[in-house]
C-alpha cells in the first residue's frame, strides 16, 4: 500500500479531488520563518522565503499566493495521497522566477511540526511539458517544483542570471500532496504555493530566457522511495546523460530525517552539495521532546555549465548516528527514504 501510494507520488493522474477550492490570499507565507535559531554553517547558503508582506526581490515582478484545500486530517494520521489537476496558475505569458510551497491553517497561520502538522510532500508538475530526464516511452510531465516539510524556495534568476519557467495559456499545472497530522486533534489545513512572476511584456523581462527543470533521483525514474536503514552510507542515482546544453542555475536537495547532504557530480566531478539543516527554525523543533527535523536545505546558484552527453549523477549521504530516522506512522520500522535534487537549467 505504501509503495502504491509512493508510485503515485510523482505520476500526476486523474484523481481530481472534489470539494476543494482555490483562493488567493495576501497574507505572509511563512510567519514562523523569522523565528530562526542559528545561522547556516560556512559555505551553506539558504534562499530567503518569499515574503508576501514585502516587495518582490525582482523589479517589475509580482508575488501571488495560491491556496489549495481545505484538507481535513484526523489525529495521528497520514492523509492518503491527494492529486489535483488543472490548478489555477499564477499568470500566463509570464515567467515564474521563484516559488515556494507552504502549509497553513484556515486563519492563515503557519501549520508546522510545532503544532503537529507536516507538509510531508508536495510535487507540482506541468502536464504540457515533458520531464527531460524521464523522457522515454514512460515520459512524465515536467516536475517543476517539490517540497518536503522544509518548504524550500526555488529561484531561477539568482544573481545576474535572467531565467524563468515560461508559462503560456496551454500550460496545465497539477499537484500531488501528502499531509500528516501528528497532533491528537482534528486539523484543517491548506497547501499554498507562492510564486514570484514577471509578465513577458514588461520591460524588466527583456533578456529573460526560458529554463527547464532536471529531476535527479536515487530511484532514477522510479517511485522516489527506498527502504530505510541505519548507519552512515551513500546512495547514488543512475547516470543521466544530458540531452541539453546549458547553465545549472539553481539546485536544492530533498532527503528525509537521517539525511546529511546531496551532491551532484558532472563527469564524476562534484559541482554542488546541498546540506540539510536541522531545527534552524523554531517551528521544526518538537515541543514535547525537543527533537529537531530538517528545516532548510542549502542551495547552489549558477554553479556549473553542462553539455549534451555529460554524465550527471546524484549522490546522497545518510548518517543516522547523527540524525535519527523518522519512525513509521504504521507503528513499526521507519519511514522510507528519499534522495532527490531538483536543478534548473537554462
Ligand atoms: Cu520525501
Amino acid at each position: 500500500m505504501r509503495l502504491l501510494s509512493a508510485a503515485i507520488l510523482l505520476l500526476p493522474g486523474a484523481l481530481a479531488l472534489p470539494g476543494t477550492n482555490l483562493r488567493r490570499l495576501e497574507t505572509p507565507l511563512n510567519a514562523s520563518s523569522a523565528d530562526v535559531l542559528y545561522t547556516p554553517p560556512p559555505g551553506v547558503v539558504v534562499e530567503p522565503d518569499l515574503d508576501m508582506t514585502k516587495p518582490p526581490q525582482t523589479p517589475g515582478a509580482k508575488l501571488t499566493k495560491i491556496r489549495h484545500g481545505p484538507y481535513k486530517i484526523t489525529p495521528n494520521s497520514m492523509l492518503p495521497m491527494q492529486m489535483k489537476n488543472n490548478l489555477e496558475k499564477p499568470c500566463t505569458d509570464c515567467y515564474i522566477l521563484a516559488m515556494q510551497g507552504g502549509l497553513e491553517y484556515e486563519d492563515g497561520t503557519v501549520a508546522n511540526i510545532d503544532s503537529g502538522a507536516w507538509l510531508h510532500h508536495m510535487t507540482m508538475s506541468n502536464a504540457m511539458r515533458k520531464d527531460i530526464v524521464c523522457d522515454g516511452w514512460w515520459a512524465r510531465p515536467q516536475r517543476f517544483y517539490s517540497a518536503g516539510n522544509e518548504r524550500e524556495v526555488s529561484r531561477l534568476n539568482p544573481g545576474s542570471l535572467k531565467f524563468g519557467l515560461k508559462i503560456g495559456y496551454w500550460d496545465s499545472f497539477a499537484m500531488l500532496v501528502e499531509l500528516m497530522n501528528q497532533s491528537d486533534r482534528n486539523i484543517t489545513v491548506f497547501v499554498t504555493q507562492t510564486y514570484e512572476t514577471l509578465p513577458t511584456r514588461e520591460a524588466e523581462a527583456q533578456g529573460y530566457k526560458p529554463a527547464d527543470s532536471i529531476w535527479m533521483d536515487i530511484t532514477g525514474c522510479g517511485i522516489s522511495e527506498t527502504e530505510a536503514r541505519e548507519g552512515r552510507y551513500e546512495l547514488y542515482s543512475p547516470i543521466w546523460n544530458s540531452t541539453v546544453d546549458g547553465t545549472l542555475i539553481f539546485s536544492t536537495g530533498h532527503l528525509h530525517d537521517g539525511g546529511e547532504s546531496t551532491t551532484l557530480y558532472v563527469n564524476r566531478v562534484p559541482v554542488c552539495t546541498n546540506t540539510q539543516l536541522y531545527g534552524r527554525r523554531r517551528a521544526y523543533v518538537e515541543k514535547s521532546t525537543g527533537r529537531t527535523h530538517i528545516s532548510d536545505t542549502g542551495v547552489c546558484k549558477d554553479f556549473a555549465k553542462i553539455k549534451k552527453g555529460d554524465q550527471l549523477v546524484l549522490g546522497v549521504v545518510y548518517d543516522t548516528n547523527k540524525y535519527p530516522l523518522e519512525k513509521s506512522m504504521h507503528g513499526h520500522g521507519f519511514e522510507p527514504l528519499m534522495g532527490i535534487s531538483r536543478i534548473y537549467i537554462g
